[in-house]
């Protein structure tokens, strides 16, 4: 398992590289370019300046999260063809600087969604919160409706502006059917995977989050038969997942330590976080402590360490504590004591296989 953390980069991330250091274990960052729009083609000169960054805190960029892919390629419009050609080769761009995984998701409009980014805990931490009775009772025609006509309506973590724009692509998606999606997914798989493959690059596509269905957009990387499928389509190494324990374990129906057993060797990023899902169908990201959430995050490390994994992980998101003001799940101290819980289950299991 090499320990990598999430870096949102210079002036845009509360947590600094010399922080980073100091969390044991952790060998590279996984960044991205926030300023380059979806289906742009990463400009090399600015790749470049993100190496020498890392390079001066010894720190690999061998992890990108994400090259964001267009919507008209998730939307299958003729379009679609030239952002392809610039996504292959932002890869081409990538592999020059040793980029060995690029995470990205299929997800229409919106990535992961919360309706709470600061919920109070017990305790009195903060952290991420789902309430499944709010996104699920809200028409989508209401949604754009209000997106239209309320000129300051927003949803948390999207700034009014961008939500404005997003709109009528939510509109667009009605009519576009899980099949239509892993129809275009297959699409774009067959066109960058061969590549990825020869720039010795892996692919690796993370779960929708939550795993289900939000305002009518369809949602496919959702569970186990989902995720065979789309590794079926194109049956090569570079056509990988980024198992994220959290965004599946949403649904307390995907058994995440079966799922890393039935994909081993087509794992090459694990996201390692916990929630805790209640009965009516919310969640709230937790520690990473198995006892704190509903997956048995020491039971995933173990299925990691049975089937030799040797990719990429992260601790994904963190709760808010210790009165830590950043970005909502990227705080410095819970990413940090998640990784050591996650570092002293894998010890004490190399310990046990040692003998
Ligand atoms: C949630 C996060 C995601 C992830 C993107 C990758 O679990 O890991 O927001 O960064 O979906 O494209
Ligand atoms: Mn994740």
């Amino acid at each position: 398992m090499r320990m990598t953390f999430r870096w949102y980069g210079e002036g845009n991330d509360t947590v600094t590289l010399r922080q980073i250091r100091q969390i044991p274990g952790v060998e590279g960052i996984v960044w991205m370019l926030h300023d380059v729009p979806a289906g742009e083609v990463w400009p090399m000169d600015k790749i470049r300046h993100y190496k020498k960054l890392a390079d001066e805190y010894g720190f690999h960029i061998e992890v990108v999260e994400s090259v964001n892919v267009h919507e008209d390629i998730k939307m299958g419009l003729p379009s679609r063809d030239r952002y392809i050609e610039n996504y292959i080769q932002t890869i081409k761009n990538l592999a020059e600087v040793g980029v060995k995984v690029i995470c990205y998701n299929f997800m229409p409009v919106f990535d992961w969604m919360r309706t709470d980014l600061f919920k109070e805990m017990e305790d009195g931490a903060t952290a991420l919160f789902f309430e499944k009775a709010k996104i699920d009772n809200m028409d989508p025609q209401e949604l754009i409706r209000k997106i239209a006509e309320i000129p300051d309506f927003t949803m948390p973590g999207w700034e009014p502006e961008r939500l404005k724009k997003a709109g009528p692509t939510i509109e667009a998606y009605q009519s576009i059917t899980e099949e239509d999606l892993f129809r275009n997914l297959e699409y774009f798989l067959k066109a960058v995977v061969p590549v990825a493959e020869q720039y010795d690059i892996k692919m690796a596509i993370h779960p929708d989050d939550p795993p289900w269905s939000v305002f009518g957009l369809p949602r496919i990387i959702t569970n186990r038969d989902n995720i065979r499928r789309v590794l079926d389509m194109v049956d090569s190494p570079s056509n990988g997942i980024t198992l994220c324990s959290g965004s599946l374990g949403a649904n307390p129906a995907n058994d995440i330590p079966a799922m890393i057993r039935e994909f081993a060797g087509r794992i090459p990023f694990a996201h390692i976080r916990n929630v805790r899902v209640y009965p009516n169908g919310d969640f709230i990201e937790t520690s990473h402590r198995s006892s704190d959430g509903s997956v048995d995050i020491a039971e995933v490390v173990r299925a990691y360490h049975e089937t030799g994994f040797t990719g990429y992980a992260r601790p994904d998101h963190g709760r808010h504590i210790w009165d830590e003001q950043c970005r909502p799940g990227y705080g410095l101290y819970d990413r940090a004591l998640g990784i050591m819980y996650l570092w002293g289950a894998w010890d004490a299991l190399e310990r046990v296989k040692k003998g």
